[in-house]
């Protein structure tokens, strides 16, 4: 049976890559991001090896997420796994210094627009039943604080806490749900979060062989298509050369 994915954040970076891997699997595909000129483009590129529904939704508009959930045919109804990976980091300033605005866009996406696309799939989740799953994309961001991590670290947070507290609730369904933490990684991220700084963007990838985002699409495939008797619920992962800092101590 071909299964059907629905992956949020599909014209960049992870979501990209996923939508990548599971078409060179077969998977049926539900594309959704803002940039419909990028998600045409993909589509054109994947649908010789699976069939691609493309949604054009910003996931922070509840209504349209629901219309778009609600008007899905089959075989694109029959949501097997739901990649939850839309979101985005805004600026690196000490709180003290932040934007409201930024803030409020990090929340209204990362936490209300993760939501909003996990309520309106459930019960298609559910009628999907075992071996189904949710997976959503945290980040070491809602595991380890960092200085103009802020609210960025916090959505986070909430992403991780959210997985484990929907896994209890959906106990008994079969319905599956991983929270994936990556560390750093190379994608448009840090553009979009230094509000397009190429030389930022050099800065922090140069030499420090990150994560890419194919690495994190054979991660979500593998979650996605373990034996379904099997739930990861939290798999953080860091490339070779990312570690910690020791504590820092202010001293008089
Ligand atoms: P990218 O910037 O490359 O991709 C982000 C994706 O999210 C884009 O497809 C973008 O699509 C989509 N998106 C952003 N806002 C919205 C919105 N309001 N509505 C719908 N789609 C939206 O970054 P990554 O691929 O790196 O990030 C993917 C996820 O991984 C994010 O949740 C990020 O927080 C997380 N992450 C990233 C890490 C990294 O170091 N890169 C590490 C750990 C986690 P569009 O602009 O077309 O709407
Ligand atoms: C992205 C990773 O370390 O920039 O979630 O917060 S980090």
């Amino acid at each position: 049976m071909t299964h059907t994915a629905f992956i949020t954040g599909a014209t960049s970076g992870f979501g990209r890559a996923c939508a990548r891997h599971f078409a060179r699997a077969g998977w049926n595909l539900v594309l959704s991001g803002r940039r419909d000129e990028r998600l045409a483009e993909l589509a054109a590129e994947l649908e010789p090896q699976c069939r691609v529904l493309t949604l054009t939704l910003d996931v922070r508009d509840t209504q349209a997420v629901q219309a778009s959930v609600a008007a899905l045919e089959s075989p694109f109804r029959e949501v097997y796994t739901l990649v939850n990976n839309a979101g985005l980091a805004l600026g690196t300033a000490p709180a003290q210094a932040c934007d409201l605005e930024q803030w409020h866009r990090m929340i209204d996406t990362n936490v209300k627009g993760l939501t909003t696309v996990t309520h309106a799939l459930l019960p298609t989740l559910i009628d999907s039943g075992a071996g189904s799953s949710i997976i959503n994309i945290g980040s070491v961001a809602g595991h380890w604080p960092y200085p103009g991590g802020n609210v960025y670290c916090g959505s986070k947070a909430f992403v991780e806490q959210f997985s484990y507290a929907l896994r209890s609730d959906l106990q008994g369904t079969g319905v599956r749900v991983s929270c994936l933490a990556p560390g750093l990684s190379e994608s448009e991220f840090t553009l979009v979060r230094t509000g397009g700084d190429q030389a930022a963007y050099d800065r922090m990838y140069q030499g420090a062989d990150p994560i890419q985002p194919e690495d994190i699409a054979e991660t979500v495939f593998w979650l996605a298509t373990l034996p379904r008797h099997l739930n990861v619920n939290s798999l953080e992962m860091m490339a070779v050369s990312q570690t910690w800092s020791p504590f820092t101590i202010t001293r008089r």
